[in-house]
């Protein structure tokens, strides 16, 4: 790799198949003998764990929308400084399950509290690192209910915000993918295979080094 690590992050609404491609893509990276670190947040460190109880499974509780962001940009603080950072500077691939973009789409836009004040916000909380690229998997909200539905999953605090917040999620989604050369949207539907391989597809012509000549 011609730098230090590389910074690569899955978004995209509920249940579209930010995991599912995470595993899958993680594996391909061990096959290829690249060191990979992988995690999700809100979490990857105990403190960012504990925020996760508290935001996603205490539906009793209320919590005001600038009390959830900056229990997000909390969780992410502790993320990049016991998660990412080290990754990257041991020179590996860090893999993450969601990152500042769902901050921006669900609270500065789902929740109404301003773009400009989530990204203000959110480098505070990072000291300003960016992922190298967002693949933001896209999928109509209401295929991700059913595939998750099929799961047999319960909606958590936030997943259970209603059609029309999800509608605003996946539509603001799109609007930042489509502004920002340093994300990419991929066609979530099809079968976890036709997925990932779009996804392979992307990081072997935006990064030759080391995925260009790979296959699989
Ligand atoms: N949040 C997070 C914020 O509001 N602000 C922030 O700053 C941050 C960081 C996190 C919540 O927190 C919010 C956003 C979220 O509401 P989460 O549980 O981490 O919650 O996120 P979810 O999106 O809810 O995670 P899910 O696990 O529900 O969804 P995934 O990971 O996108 O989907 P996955 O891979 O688990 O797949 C869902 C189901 O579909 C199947 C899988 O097997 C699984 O059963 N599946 C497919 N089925 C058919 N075809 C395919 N191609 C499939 N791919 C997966």
């Amino acid at each position: 790799m011609s730098r230090t690590g590389l910074f690569l992050v899955l978004e995209g609404g509920e249940g579209v198949g930010k995991t599912t491609h995470a595993l899958l893509l993680a594996q391909w990276f061990a096959s290829l003998g690249l060191a990979v670190t992988r995690a999700r947040e809100p979490g990857g460190t105990r403190l960012g764990e504990a925020i996760r109880e508290v935001l996603l499974h205490h539906r009793e509780m209320e919590i005001p929308p600038e009390s959830e962001l900056l229990l997000m940009l909390a969780a992410r603080a502790a993320f990049v400084r016991e998660v990412v950072r080290p990754a990257l500077a041991r020179g590996e691939i860090m893999l993450a399950d969601r990152f500042e973009y769902s901050t921006f789409v669900y609270q500065g836009l789902g929740r109404g509290l301003g773009l400009d004040r989530a990204r203000d916000l959110n480098a505070f909380a990072t000291g300003g690192i960016r992922p190298d690229l967002v693949v933001v998997l896209d999928l109509p909200p209401s295929g991700a209910a059913a595939r998750r539905r099929s799961a047999g999953r319960a909606d958590d605090r936030i997943e259970g915000e209603g059609e029309a917040f999800l509608t605003r999620i996946h539509a603001g989604y799109r609007v930042l993918a489509e502004g920002d050369p340093d994300a990419v949207v991929v066609d979530a539907e099809g079968t976890p295979e036709e997925v990932q391989a779009r996804i392979r597809s992307v990081l072997r012509v935006r990064f030759p080094e080391p995925f260009g000549s790979t296959e699989g």
